[in-house]
This record gives C-alpha cells, structure tokens and sequence, in this order.
C-alpha cells in the first residue's frame, strides 16, 4: 500500500466509531446499554478478577472500550457480494459460515472482521452479515413481488461504489477518501422509516415470515443492532434489569466461568418503531416495524476444534433436558442445566491448554529455574512462558438463533427449512470464506515461535 493511503485499519476504526454515533443518536437504549458496559468493564479491569482473565495487556484490554459488533441482513447475491468489497476497503474479510436454516431462520450468514492479530488489536469492529433466502417464500406471486421490490433498489450511495472502485483500482483510499468513504458507506446502514412497499405486501410478508418482511420492504439494510463487548455479563444483564431496558430472559452460549470460552450474549427486546407505507393513491399509510434492538457480549477463549466439539456436545445435552422458555419462566432451571452439564469442561487456562481445548498467545514470564530444554510442558511448569487465551472473534449459530428468535416476536416455529449450503453463499459473495480454526491456530503458532526463538537467542547468549 502506498504510503499516501489510510490504513485500512484506520478507516475500519473511524466506521466503527461513526456507526456508533449513528446508532446512539437512533436508539437511545444503546447509547445506556455502553454507558453501564463502560463502567462495568473499568470496574473489573481495577478488581482482581482482571488478572484471572488472563488477558494480554495493551492487546486485548486496550482495544475493549471501543469494541463492538453490528449485524446486517442483505437481499441479494450481488448486494452481498458489493458489501464484501465495501468491507475489504477496511480490512474485513469473511471468516465463517453460519447455517441459521437449522433455527427456521430463512437466513445463511458470515462474519466480516480483520484476521492478523495485530488488526484485530487495532480494532476488532465485526459485522454479522446474512443473506435472505426468498427461495423460502412459498407464496410464488409474494415471491415474485419480493424479488422485484430488492431489484429494484440501490442500497450503496454512487459515493460508496466509486470509491471502493478507487481502492481497489489505486490500492487504498487517501485520508481525504476515506473521510468521505466513511460517510457515503454509514448511508446504507441508517434506519428508513418510510418502507417500499405498501402496507398490505408487508403483511403478507409478514405472515410468510417476519425477518423477509424487514430485509424486503425498505430501502436498505439497517444495521439492526450494535454490540459492545462486556467483560462481566452478569453484571450488565442486571445493570439492563435495573436501568429498565426490556432484556432477554436467558444469557446464550456457555455458563458463567472463572476461565470464559467463546461467546455469552444477551440482548434488549426490539423497539416498536412506527413506519409508513405507500398507496396507490399517493398517501402514506402509518404502521408499526420490530426491527432493532441492543445487545451485549462477553468474549472468552477461543475453541479448537476438540474444544468446539465438546462445547457443542454439552451444550446440545442440556438442551435436551430444558429448552429457555421465551417467556423467561424457567431461566434458573436453564441456567442450572447448563452450568451442571458444562461441569465437564476444565475451567482452568492450564489444564485447557494441556487438553488441547483452547488456543493461547503465549509470554515470556521470569523465572529464576529456567528449564534445560526448549519443552512446552516444562516451560509453562516452570513459568518461563506464560498463556493469555486467543480471544474468539466469531458467532455462534445457537446462540444467534437465539438472537434472532428473540427479536421476531418469540413465535414458536417448528418447521425446519431446508438446509443451504455453503458452496450457494460462497457463489453469492463471489469468493469463500475464511476458516476460523485455521486464523487461531495460526495466532497461536505465530506466537509460540516467537517466544521460542527469544528463548534460543537468551540461551545462545547467556
Ligand atoms: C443477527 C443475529 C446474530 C449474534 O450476535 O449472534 C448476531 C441478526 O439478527 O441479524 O448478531
Ligand atoms: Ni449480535
């Protein structure tokens, strides 16, 4: 990259930021929800519990009060396949493949994010991106009028689509570019109170099922909600109960740990928000949308793949004793089922390391009984290297069911949809997909060598 261009990292950051103040501005709750994830997070970083979480100073503690994730929800294949390039301008590439069919959510998804460590430590922003799939409305007239009502729009501004031509045509943006990139790509994101389609095609929408009637019947993707990362979950579903914000009954993902894995999430119900319709005649028609929402997540140590399996095993197992009831009546009794199943996971970075379930970004510690050998296992005893958990980066397809569910008026749907697959939403973006367990492993190797090699150099020397 010429020197004279903004680093992609930069302009990921400067996005991030200005999608926040978007978001505040549109849904109060949101500016609240970082407002109580801040303090919480500044009170556990000053207790103990800071030094528990292992996390690498100045790498994953830095970067946590500007943290955050959005999501999206594309139409087409050629809408996907331009947020991809929109995406790259900033350093995010598509890592992961999320089948969200298994939940009847007629949706398949990927996560945009920055892959190194070091753009991950420089901002972490990630979008939860999915793509409809109307092959899914039965109805084929509705069907017809779906399709025709997404080709139909433009969801990128002319600013937008030339200058990520210009990056990829000059290798970058200049500063001034990329000022004005961040400004024309933050228009797609904002929220349309005025739909596209009449009032009677969203209600058949609607009824063939709420998440095509929100992706179809406006004039662009609203970034539907915004996450920032908390690092005690508890702390802040109570603090949510307690500042009055209409929360999901149950945290998703794993129970609450000493040493956090993956993804815990929960959200605030979504916002009923009023909206207007077209008719023939040239009126507007008032009605009403559930479209956006806040949510917050606690991020632990990322899984490999024997770590993922055994966390999917026993997460299926207590599911299979007590399903989250919407209404949040049996909450306790979930979170006892999970926390009693997940008995079985070593909650010790140590023994998780050993056991090959987790992947870490190893340090040089200080020892006064530096080993003979270059061991691992005689280097971690000693203390001569020290484990910080490679932070997960990704989603989780249960909990973003969950999520969804949540968010679409906890309707029971029991109807399963046939399954996609990857290779269709890989055509649609034009390109694959990154595989998560291929980036964390590279981190970990990356790392374990260069404490290595400092070690061999110490050793050469002394
Ligand atoms: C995305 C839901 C998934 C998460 O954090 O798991 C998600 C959506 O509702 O569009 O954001
Ligand atoms: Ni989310």
């Amino acid at each position: 990259m010429p020197d004279a261009m903004q680093s992609p990292n930069a302009i990921r950051a400067a996005f991030s930021a200005a999608m926040s103040e978007m978001y505040r501005s549109e849904v109060p709750a949101y500016g609240t929800l970082v407002d109580l994830v801040t303090s919480i997070n500044g009170d556990v970083l000053a207790s103990d519990v800071a030094q528990r979480l292992a996390l690498t100073p100045g790498e994953d503690t830095a970067r946590i009060s500007q943290e955050r994730h959005g999501a999206i929800r594309l139409g087409t294949a050629a809408e996907l396949a331009m947020m991809g390039r929109v995406f790259a301008v900033m350093g995010m590439e598509p890592v992961g493949y999320y089948d969200l069919s298994v939940a009847s959510v007629p949706v398949h998804s990927t996560a945009f994010r920055p892959i190194a460590r070091e753009d991950l430590a420089a901002n972490p922003f990630r979008v939860f991106t999915s793509l409809l799939r109307l092959e899914l409305i039965e109805d084929p007239n509705l069907r017809a009028r779906a399709e025709a009502a997404l080709a139909a729009r433009e969801i990128f501004t002319p600013g937008a689509l030339a200058l990520t031509e210009r990056a990829e045509t000059q290798g970058g943006l200049t500063p001034r570019e990329a000022e004005t990139f961040v400004s024309e790509v933050l228009e797609t994101f904002r929220w349309h109170a005025d739909a596209c389609l009449d009032a009677d095609t969203f209600s058949e929408l609607i009824a063939a099922h709420r998440l095509i009637a929100d992706v179809v019947s406006f004039k662009g993707p609203h970034i539907n909600h915004l996450t920032p990362r908390t690092l005690d979950i508890d702390a802040a579903q109570s603090a949510m109960v307690s500042a009055g914000l209409p929360a999901k009954a149950v945290v998703e993902g794993p129970p609450r740990r000493a040493c956090p894995i993956l993804l815990r999430q929960t959200a605030f119900k979504a916002l009923d928000e009023e909206v207007r319709f077209p008719s023939a005649d040239g009126t507007w028609v008032a009605g009403h949308h559930t479209a956006r929402f806040g949510e917050i997540e606690q991020r632990g140590a990322a899984l490999t793949p024997k770590g993922r399996a055994l966390y999917d095993r026993l997460l299926a197992e207590a599911r299979a004793s007590i399903l989250p009831a919407p209404d949040g009546s049996n909450a306790d009794a979930y979170e006892d089922a999970l926390k009693s199943a997940f008995r079985a996971f070593p909650d010790d970075w140590h023994a998780m390391h050993d056991a090959d379930l987790a992947y870490f970004k190893y340090t040089l510690g200080e020892t006064d009984n530096m080993p003979d050998s270059l061991d691992l296992a005689a280097l971690l005893d000693a203390g001569a290297l020290r484990l910080s958990p490679v932070i997960y980066e990704d989603f989780l397809p249960v909990s973003a069911a969950g999520i969804f569910q949540s968010n679409l008026g906890d309707e029971a749907r029991d109807t399963a949809q046939a399954a996609s697959s990857q290779d269709t939403f890989e055509a649609a973006l034009g390109r694959p997909v990154a595989d998560e367990f291929v980036l964390y492993a590279a981190i970990q190797e990356r790392s374990l060598r260069a404490c290595l090699d400092q070690l061999r150099k110490a050793g050469a020397a002394a």
